[in-house]
């Protein structure tokens, strides 16, 4: 299998027995913009350690016996499509932005043998498979989230996580900054919610959170991989870290003790106190300012402290607040209980629920989903029983489980066109270090990302377990940590 690429592209024409060598000589030609020069040198930052070559980026050289990064005006290939023609001669990669060469790269990447992601010289050949790939993504939110506020993750972290998910065309990373256990993001106007709400975690260790500064590191490095952040600041429940950083926040006045167990649903702000809308308001307000990407997240999940009429005005007063700010709301599936405006995303995540009313008033309001179903998404679910990291509360999935499932007809009344996009959500009460993130992200994720990204013609387990075994050399090479599960062929 030559051509084993996670996500499936569209289209492979092979090419048999035609390689192309990368060499000492090889340079990398880009078209004349800096947009892409910018790709031409992520890729040549990607391939020089372990090749040793110098791969220089110009845009002017020869195509002639190089990798070349070009720009065409072929609408066939839409915002992120892009063709990559490889013959004896040359590399040719070709998309109407450079977002789109930017995920031809890491296709171009997968080419190459997994050892070329090393840090340390290693000794080739980098031979790259001849053909004809053209490829563009089923949907346009191929999602992962991070819950950084069970245990926090520094900046350092969530930069290894965004550099993995870009190799498999993942496009929007959904933080999720602000739970019970902790609030992640300063917000200006109100210090006292890091000082003191970020200041532990699950279990009791010193937490943590990003200044301002470095919010706005990790946005422009995602930005950097045509990734978007979504933040989500989680209300009205999920507060009890904000609860107890000001008084004044809960309805009695007296702020909330510190919470370090793994428990939901038992905090709420106050919906009654006009504070409470002067808060959203304000920290709505920064992180908008924060935030180039077009969402903000307002969480709404598993709130037991409110009835129904409550909940539902708070959370059309909060929508209409995040609209204030230039932005649109995407909020877990219970926001359906919520007069939504067109533009609103809901998360769908509860496969328990009865679906049929989340559908018919998220469909009345013109809101589309993004899918999580907790069975089949969720990488903070173990394996199986021998798992020693995860939860369970839905079910043990295995790497099958995650992959056999197909978007456009997994809830009645959602079709191909209600569909945004799909997203794996890692939950991080279990999770201490990155080694934990990546054990459970790996191989899920890349499974989910191909239901995001591929045709569901390519749609099959049997050559998708051999694809993805062929990515461990990689993971390796990139001392990423990854379940070994035994449904995977794994090369060695
Ligand atoms: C449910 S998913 C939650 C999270 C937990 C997760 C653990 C969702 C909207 N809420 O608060 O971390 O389960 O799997």
């Amino acid at each position: 299998m030559a051509h084993a690429i996670v996500p499936a592209p569209a289209s492979v024409r092979p090419a048999d027995g035609t390689t192309f060598a990368l060499r000492e000589t090889t340079a990398i030609v880009t078209a004349d913009s800096p947009e892409v020069r910018r790709v031409g040198e992520y890729l040549a930052a990607a391939l020089r350690p372990a090749t040793g070559y110098g791969l220089p980026v110009t845009d002017a050289g020869p195509t002639q016996g190089a990798i070349s990064l070009q720009l065409t005006d072929d609408a066939a290939l839409g915002d992120e499509g892009y063709t990559l023609r490889v013959t004896s001669d040359d590399v040719t990669l070709t998309a109407r932005r450079a977002k789109g060469l930017f995920r031809g790269v890491q296709s171009l990447r997968q080419l190459l043998p997994g050892a070329v992601e090393s840090t340390e010289h290693q000794p080739g050949p980098w031979r790259i498979p001849g053909g004809t790939i053209t490829d563009q993504p089923r949907f346009g939110w191929r999602g992962a989230s991070l819950d950084v506020a069970r245990h926090f993750f520094g900046v350092a972290d969530v930069k290894r996580y965004i550099d993995a998910l870009a190799l498999y065309k993942i496009n929007v990373l959904h933080l999720h900054l602000t739970d019970d256990q902790g609030w992640r993001v300063a917000i200006r106007s109100w210090p006292e919610l890091t000082n003191r709400g970020g200041a532990s975690q699950v279990g009791g260790g010193k937490g943590g959170y990003y200044t301002q500064e470095q919010y706005a590191e990790i946005v422009g490095y995602a930005r950097d991989r045509y990734m978007t952040i979504v933040p989500e600041i989680d209300v009205p429940g999920h507060t009890n870290a904000a609860l107890a950083s000001y008084p004044e926040l809960n309805c009695d006045g007296k702020a909330r003790e510190p919470y370090t167990g793994m428990g939901v649903g038992f905090s709420s702000l106050c919906v009654d106190k006009p504070i409470t809308y002067e808060f959203l308001d304000q920290v709505l307000g920064e992180l908008a300012a924060l935030t180039p990407g077009p969402y903000l997240h307002i969480g709404g999940d598993e709130v037991e402290k409110l009835t129904p009429a409550q909940y539902g005005e708070f959370v059309t007063r909060v929508v209409k607040i995040v609209e204030s700010h230039g932005k649109r709301a995407i909020g877990w599936q219970e926001i359906t209980g919520a007069t939504l405006t067109p533009g609103t995303v809901v998360q769908y995540w509860q496969h328990q629920h009865a679906a049929a009313e989340i559908v018919s008033r998220a469909k009345k309001s013109g809101a589309k989903f993004v899918l999580s179903p907790g069975n089949k998404t969720y990488l903070d679910m173990k394996y199986d029983a021998l798992t020693r990291l995860g939860l369970d509360w839905a079910g043990h999935i295995e790497v099958r489980d995650a992959y056999d499932w197909e978007p456009a007809s997994l809830l009645d009344g959602v079709g191909e066109s209600d569909v945004a996009g799909v997203e794996a959500p890692l939950w991080t009460e279990t999770l201490e270090s990155f080694d934990d993130v990546a054990f459970m992200a790996f191989p899920r994720l890349p499974a989910v990302a191909e239901l995001g990204w591929s045709p569901r013609a390519t749609h099959d387990w049997v050559t998708f377990r051999r694809r993805l075994a062929l990515q461990a050399p990689r993971w390796e090479a990139m001392s990423l940590n990854y379940y070994r599960s035994p449904q995977v062929p794994w090369p060695n």
